[in-house]
This record gives structure tokens, C-alpha cells and sequence, in this order.
């Protein structure tokens, strides 16, 4: 341990070799790389249902168009704050680089919350939303509430366009507007504000600069593929996770495109149909949480033939998975790479990521330290920092560190401290090999499907009911 782990300051290093990170200021910059590669009309992006796509020669003269679009026709301009209420979509990454190409901020949300609870969020972040791309259901809620304007965004070009209902995402598609000079970005600007409960208390939103996501893109990404050789141009990704949530959000509208790789879109989780579209498209890499994994490794009893054969890579993440789950997964699947991932939304992601190799294969560890990366084992009693094998809270350091929480200096204080350690609020140790094991969590936070949960907000939704008097919700470990 004596090159990663130092016990004189505490600090664990990433035992993976550091990686420059790239000096250009604009995300799109370092992902744009992309767009001038050859990649003989391969696929970026498909929709799973329809099997309408989007090719990488496409994808860049698009976000060109929807980027002047939007200036043209709906005047957003650089620190403009916009909202993104959608399911997954093949459009949903067109109009994020789009926005980033004109240095808006990006305000991602689960489509289905309620209107109130997009009000919550939106108050929360004290923000005036010049904007607002949904799915049709939701345009008359949005507009009865004031923001206007609001962009209805088709499931796919094919069908809907027949309709009316979806005209001005048709002309910003097909714009030939006059191209758009880009704004002059730093690192340290604002790219997008995703909600967040932190440690305790209600949902706060996270700040995460162009900077954060290049070092999600760099670090959790493409360095990842540079350590495996199937990581290429020829993956096939499914995209189930949702991209309004930091996982899907890094993963597929920026870290795969930027390697060439192909994204297959499902709008929602359905199991069978999951199945089929694996084998339809060849997915090779499948990013999951928990439930999702049960789901494989139950359908896995009744398959035949060549079904799911193409599958590589299965990651897992955004919430425990026990040993149970893994064993019966990586016995009913022996040819698939299992690993699992973790980060958390005020890193952007960057945590640690599995690399099992033939001599390793810790299955029930989240991984190694991503490059660049630091972290502190801290007893939360009495403050001491711990060595390998200890458990403790985890502190984590580097490039992925959220600027902060908007419009909470308290709750930023809280959660990244003077010398710029995030405290995760999660339970950890690191084996005497560097590999991370999550075991329990000190913070408030409930995780639903992976999907957060704050106490605090549930207790406020509870407390409306005339019959409820008082209400504390707290979080209950169910072992399956
Ligand atoms: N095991 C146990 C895990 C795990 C976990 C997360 O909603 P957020 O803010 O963010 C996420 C991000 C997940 C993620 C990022 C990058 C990556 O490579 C990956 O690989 C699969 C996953 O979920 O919630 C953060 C909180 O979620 C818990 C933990 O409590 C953390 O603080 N969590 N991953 N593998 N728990």
C-alpha cells in the first residue's frame, strides 16, 4: 500500500495513473473532438422502439441548428437557465450540447415529477427559466404555471411530426439559421444544476461547472476506455438510466459520444422488452442499478439460443447491490464483465469504477479510485483517519467536485470542507488492494430504484394530509 495509501496524511490515491485533463475551457470543446471524426455514418444514437437514429455525421450539424434555434427563436443566450423535463429520447442529448454550445444552464428533472415539485426545485434555485423542453403531456401544466415559453419534443421524427403539436421542435431541427457564434466559456461556468438531497434535509441543487463534466468525461469515461480494448467505437450501449439523473446524464450524452460509441435509447425500464431490444441491436454494455440486474438474472432462467449473448459489460451502481443479487447475476451470466460503479452527483459522477481482471475479480466491491482522484476514511466519532480495512466515512477529493449548492451556503459548507474534501455521507473501507467497499450510509437519503429520496421532502408532502399531525420519516435497510 505504501504508493496509494499514505498513512501519515490519511490520504488514499488513485493507484491508476493521472490523467492531463484538457486545458480547453467549453465542455463541447473537449467533446467535439467527435463530431469531425470519421466514423463512416455509424450510429450515435437510436431509438430502441422505432428504430429511428441519428448518425454521427448527423449529430453535430444538428446541435449546430437547435443551438442557432434557440438563439433565433427563443433568444437564449449564455447563462440562460433551462429546464429539461424528459424521458430518454435520442433528442434529449441534441438539445443538452445544444444548450452547452450556447453556455445555457441545464436544469434537469424526472419528467413525471409534479408541478409542484417542479416549482419546489425551480424556487429553490432562485432562478428565472428562460425555458422549457418536455414531452406534449406536460406542456398546458407548465404553461398554466408561467413558464413559457415550452417546447413539446416528439418521441421520434417519423411519427410525430405529422401533428401540429410539435412545430417548433420541427423548426429548430430543421432550421437553416444563420450559425451562431460561440460564447467565450471557462472551466469554472456553470453547465447545469441537477437536484440533489446532500447529506440531510431537503433537495438542493447541485452546480456542476463545464470543468466537473469534462473530468466525468475524462475520467470516468474515456479513461475507462482506454483501459479496456471491447470499449470502442464498436459498443453498443443501452441507455435505460435515465439521462436527467448524473449517471445516465455523463454516460450517455457525453462520455460515450465523445468515444464514437452507439447509444441504444429506451424511453422507460420494461423487462421483456429490454430483453428483445439487446439482442435486436447487439448490445454489448449495459450500465444498471440493482433492480435492473435482478430483472437480467431472472429472465436468464427461461432463455434459449443465442439470446443475450452479445452482452460484454454489465455495470452496476446508484445503490447497493448485495452479494446475493451479484452471485446469482455473475453465475447466470458467465461471460459477461460484471462491475460496479460509484459516484455521487455532487462529484459529477467521478468516484470509483470495478476493473476486474483475470487474477481479480471483486464482484461486491464499487471499484478503485478513478484517476485524479483522492479520498479520506474518517471516523465519524472521533475524526481519526483510517487505513485499509477500516470502516468509516468516506471523503472523496478532485476535478468532479460540484462548485456548489445554489443558494446554500450552509448546506455547501457542510459537504465540502476548507481543503475541498467532499463528505459523501457514505459508510466505506478500502481492501489492502485499493478496491472500495460500500457498507452502510450515515446521510438521510432514501434510494429508490436509484433514484433519490429526501426524508425532508416526503415529510412535506406527508404533513399536507389533514389527517397527519406530525411525521418523521427516516430510511429502513430492507436485505432483500
Ligand atoms: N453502491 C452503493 C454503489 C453506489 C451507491 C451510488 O443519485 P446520486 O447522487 O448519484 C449516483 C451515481 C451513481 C454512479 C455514478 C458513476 C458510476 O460510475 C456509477 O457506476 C455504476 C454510478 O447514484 O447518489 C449518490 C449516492 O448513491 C449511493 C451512495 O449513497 C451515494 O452517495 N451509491 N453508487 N455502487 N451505494
Amino acid at each position: 500500500t505504501s504508493q496509494w495509501y499514505l498513512p501519515e496524511t490519511g490520504i488514499y490515491h488513485s493507484k491508476h495513473p493521472s490523467v492531463n485533463l484538457p486545458a480547453n475551457d467549453s465542455l463541447l470543446d473537449v467533446v467535439s473532438f467527435i463530431f469531425s471524426h470519421k466514423h463512416n455514418g455509424r450510429t450515435a444514437l437510436v431509438d430502441s422502439l422505432s428504430g429511428y437514429s441519428i448518425s454521427y455525421p448527423q449529430l453535430f450539424p444538428l446541435v449546430q441548428s437547435v443551438a442557432s434555434g434557440l438563439r433565433h427563436h427563443f433568444g437564449i443566450s449564455q447563462g440562460d437557465a433551462v429546464l429539461l423535463l424528459l424521458p430518454n429520447s435520442i433528442y434529449l442529448p441534441v438539445i443538452f450540447l445544444a444548450l452547452l454550445y450556447l453556455g445555457a444552464i441545464v436544469i434537469p428533472m424526472n419528467p413525471l415529477l409534479s408541478v409542484s415539485e417542479i416549482k419546489k426545485q425551480v424556487t429553490l434555485c432562485k432562478t428565472k427559466i428562460s425555458l422549457a423542453f418536455t414531452i406534449y403531456e406536460n406542456v398546458d401544466k407548465l404553461r398554466s404555471w408561467g413558464t413559457t415559453p415550452v417546447i413539446a419534443v416528439p418521441e421520434n421524427l417519423i411519427n410525430d411530426f405529422k401533428e401540429g403539436r410539435f412545430s417548433d421542435f420541427h423548426k429548430l431541427i430543421t432550421g437553416k439559421f444563420d450559425l451562431v457564434e460561440r460564447p467565450v466559456i471557462r472551466q469554472q461556468d456553470t453547465a447545469a444544476i441537477l437536484n440533489s438531497s446532500g447529506t440531510t434535509g431537503a433537495s438542493k441543487g447541485a452546480v456542476l461547472t463545464h470543468g466537473n463534466f469534462i473530468a466525468a468525461v475524462e475520467l470516468f469515461v474515456r479513461f475507462e476506455a482506454s483501459q479496456y480494448e471491447y470499449l470502442s467505437s464498436e459498443a453498443v450501449f443501452l441507455a435505460v438510466l435515465p439521462m436527467f439523473h448524473i449517471y445516465g446524464l455523463s454516460l450517455f450524452t457525453l462520455g460515450l459520444l465523445s468515444l464514437g460509441a452507439s447509444v441504444v435509447v429506451m424511453r422507460r425500464f420494461e423487462a421483456s422488452e429490454m430483453l428483445k431490444v439487446i439482442d435486436k441491436y447487439g448490445v454489448t454494455h449495459f450500465p444498471v442499478v440493482p433492480p435492473i440486474l435482478m430483472a437480467l438474472t431472472k429472465a436468464a432462467k427461461g432463455l434459449c439460443g443465442n439470446s443475450l449473448k452479445s452482452l460484454k459489460q454489465v455495470s452496476s451502481g446508484a445503490a447497493p447491490a448485495n452479494s446475493k443479487i451479484i452471485e446469482d447475476f455473475v453465475g447466470a451470466f458467465p461471460h459477461v464483465d460484471f462491475i460496479q460503479g460509484y459516484g455521487m452527483t455532487e462529484s459529477t459522477a467521478v468516484g470509483t469504477r470495478g476493473f476486474n481482471t483475470k487474477k481479480f475479480s471483486k464482484y461486491f466491491s464499487v471499484g478503485l479510485l478513478a484517476p485524479n482522484m483522492q479520498a479520506k476514511v474518517v471516523d465519524w466519532v472521533n475524526g481519526c483517519f483510517l487505513p485499509p480495512g477500516s470502516t468509516g466515512e468516506l471523503w472523496l477529493r478532485g476535478p468532479g467536485t460540484m462548485k456548489e449548492y445554489i443558494n446554500n451556503a450552509d448546506a455547501t459548507m457542510s459537504t465540502i470542507d476548507k481543503e475541498g474534501w467532499l463528505h459523501t455521507g457514505d459508510i466505506a473501507y478500502f481492501d489492502e488492494d485499493g478496491y472500495l467497499y460500500i457498507v452502510d450510509r450515515l446521510k438521510e437519503v432514501i434510494k429508490y430504484n436509484g433514484y433519490q429520496i429526501s426524508p425532508a421532502d416526503l415529510e412535506t408532502v406527508l404533513i399536507c394530509h389533514p389527517e397527519i399531525l406530525d411525521v418523521a420519516v427516516t430510511g429502513y435497510r430492507w436485505h432483500l
